[in-house]
């Protein structure tokens, strides 16, 4: 987290990981799409040839909230690909919060494990404890034929460390949900480290009863 004391500025990097096709950046593309303009800032896509990317995507969210601070969300992506592990690594240094796009369809299986692990190692490499950072899964493409069961998944749930949420980012469903998720999990674990709240008045939840309201959602949470 980046903190400006003098222009009372927050900034919270979030990097969306997973296996190559998985969704990444049509997660971004969704956001951008149901969030207002007022929010969400350009979505810049770099460098991509063949619908693959090749370094990164950046969305920036902006939320005025109470007492005059600004909090901006930085939303990257990752290149999936094998190849491009030196530019994922390089996505990943100082994220405050990973979003796991994993593909549903059981043939991915294991290139989502394998995703998942070089998160782990990635995150280590850049002096990140994998086991205190926030993460939550997103299972994405939940439309295809030959994806694992809502059962497989609402059992795995029940034993993951991680919130696991159901998505079809093509439609734009769960999307908000996921980066709703994301954004509770890594808000507390700032506010522990840094105690924004102390520092800025910020109260956790009413900072993110605030972000709820502002992407749509009530109090309660449904839209
Ligand atoms: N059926 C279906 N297709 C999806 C869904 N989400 C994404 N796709 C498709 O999957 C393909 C890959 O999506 P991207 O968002 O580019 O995947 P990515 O994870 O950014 O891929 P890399 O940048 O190569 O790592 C595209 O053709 C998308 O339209 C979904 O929910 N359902
Ligand atoms: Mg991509």
């Amino acid at each position: 987290m980046q903190i400006d004391f003098k222009s009372r500025e927050l900034t919270v990097k979030l990097v969306y990981y997973g296996p190559a096709l998985s969704g990444k950046t049509t997660n971004l593309q969704a956001i951008h799409r149901l969030v207002s303009n007022e929010t969400a800032g350009r979505l810049m896509t770099l460098e991509t040839r063949d619908d693959r990317t090749l370094f990164f995507d950046l969305l920036p969210l902006t939320f005025n909230s109470g007492g005059g601070i600004q909090v901006r969300f930085k939303l990257f992506t990752v290149p999936g690909q094998v190849i491009h592990n030196a530019t994922r690594r390089l996505v990943l240094q100082g994220a405050d919060g990973t979003a796991f796009i994993a593909d549903s369809q059981t043939s991915e299986t294991r290139a989502n494990r394998e995703a998942f692990l070089n998160m782990q190692q990635n995150l280590r490499d850049n002096g990140i404890e994998p086991e205190t950072h926030p993460v939550v899964i997103q299972f994405n493409k939940r439309d295809l034929p030959n994806i694992r069961s809502d059962a497989e998944l609402d059992r795995m749930a029940t034993r993951s460390k991680e919130p696991i949420y159901k998505a079809v980012a093509l439609r734009g469903e769960g999307v908000i949900d996921t980066f709703l998720g994301l954004t509770d999990l890594t808000w507390r674990r700032l506010e522990a480290k840094h105690s924004l709240q102390e520092k800025f008045g910020l109260d956790p939840d009413e900072f993110l009863r605030d972000v709820r309201r502002r992407l749509g959602l009530g109090d309660g949470g449904t839209p």
